[in-house]
């Protein structure tokens, strides 16, 4: 730490000087990110928001506002008149709201995980796709439930019968995933839905990455499956501004469907403005609330859909680049991820091949694969550059 104060512009210098060091979204080889770009306008509503903190609303009543609108109007999107919920850091927060207020619901309810003298004391359990999200893990671990990954079908969505075979007592919540993190599946929602329901359990859909686009792709006619509110048995939804919603870092969404799995979870907060806390986070930026709801407002359901259909198109054309290329597509994309592997190139070696040549991807962890999320950040014409990469490296390894 320097013992006297710095000159602003000397600290301007040595941060632009490692900001150069960070990738930009706009140069289009960032492809394994869920995040893009922030929009300008989102960026100006953040800073003005910079002290506005939700963890006393009654301080930031406007705020407070734009905090209850974001959360109405996802509501709006995913068949849901008045939605309780939060904007929170993101979809990890977001689904350990979840899983707490389904924990606390089944104590509650059903004395689940309590310590009873005749059976003594039980793990309550949650049922995942193997294809959940690491946060799930995270959420097991703070909450001290068991884990349990049910099996995938041949198109990595879960399997019900998996899901049907896991329930047990101790069940306290079973979640699908609609936009999976890896290759972007949706699990069969409904069915899971039907099943939550009829063995009076707690049913929570991680929409992270896709509720702010499969609501919209069936605008353009796409065949969506139904994934939201309108299924009886989902209590929450997690829907996450901050990947297809196009809001800046951090905001991530959670919705209930009953203010009763707020209540659930609250602790008293006797000399706050509000009496009671629901969220993990105590003192809350207001900024996130506020730009989500300035990006939303700018884009309105007409721009999602454009960005969403944009995306699909894009994925589409990479999709069918790499097949006519030799490559294997581990799925047909049902939202925007291209997953593939080349039958004569390791994928670890191609990864790193890509990345020598600029390019940021990802690899699954299952099944392994090159995976590349098409966020708005990346256009057809670096589609064309990477495609041309891809030829380079085949050609390098005498591959035709
Ligand atoms: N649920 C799903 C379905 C997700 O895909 C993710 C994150 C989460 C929950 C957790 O969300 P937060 O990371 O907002 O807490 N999915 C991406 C992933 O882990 C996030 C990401 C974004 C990773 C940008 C890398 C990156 O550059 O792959």
């Amino acid at each position: 730490m320097n013992q006297e104060p710095l000159e602003k512009e000397k600290i301007l210098e040595e941060l632009s000087k490692l900001k150069k060091q960070d990738l930009e979204y706009s140069d289009g080889r960032i492809l394994g990110s869920m995040c893009t770009r922030a929009d300008p306008l989102a960026k100006e509503v953040f800073c003005d928001f910079l002290d506005a903190n939700l963890g006393d609303p009654g301080l930031f009543k406007g705020t407070q506002t734009l905090e209850d609108e974001v959360i109405r109007d996802i509501g709006s999107f995913l068949s849901l008149e008045k939605p309780f919920g939060n904007v929170v850091t993101g979809g990890t927060e977001a689904n350990l709201m979840a899983i707490r207020a389904a924990r606390n619901m089944a104590r509650e309810e059903k004395g689940i995980g309590n310590i009873n003298s005749e059976n003594g004391y039980s793990i309550p359990e949650i049922i995942v796709p193997k294809s959940a999200h690491f946060s799930f893990k995270k959420a097991a671990d703070l909450l001290n439930l068991k884990l349990i990954e049910a099996d995938l079908d041949e198109n990595y969505r879960v399997d019900i019968e998996s899901v049907k075979k896991n329930i047990s007592d101790n069940t306290i919540a079973i979640v699908g995933v609609a936009g999976t993190t890896e290759l972007g599946m949706i699990d069969p929602i409904e069915d899971l839905s039907k099943l939550a329901h009829d063995n009076d359990i707690y049913f929570h859909v991680d929409a992270a990455f896709g509720g702010f686009s499969i609501p919209f792709l069936k605008d353009f006619g796409y065949e969506m499956p139904v994934f939201d509110f309108s299924l009886e048995g989902v209590s929450s939804i997690t829907v996450d501004p901050h990947k297809m919603g196009l809001a800046p870092i951090p905001s991530g969404g959670i919705l209930f469907r009953e203010k009763k799995y707020l209540d659930v979870m609250a602790v008293k907060s006797p000399y706050l403005t509000s009496k009671e806390q629901s969220t993990i986070v105590g003192t809350r930026l207001g900024a996130p609330a506020a730009a989500t709801w300035a990006i939303m407002q700018y884009m309105g359901r007409e721009g999602y859909a454009k960005n969403a259909n944009e995306c699909m198109i894009n994925s589409e054309f990479l999709a069918d680049a790499l097949f006519k290329e030799d490559f294997e597509l581990i799925v047909e994309p049902e939202l925007n991820i291209v997953a593939f592997t080349h039958p004569e190139i390791p994928t670890d070696d191609l990864a790193n091949m890509l990345e020598e040549k600029g390019w940021m991807v990802s690899v699954s962890s299952y099944p392994k694969a090159i995976r590349i999320v098409l966020m708005g950040h990346i256009k057809y014409t670096h589609l064309i550059d990477f495609l041309t990469s891809i030829r380079e490296i085949k050609s390098s390894l005498n591959i035709r």
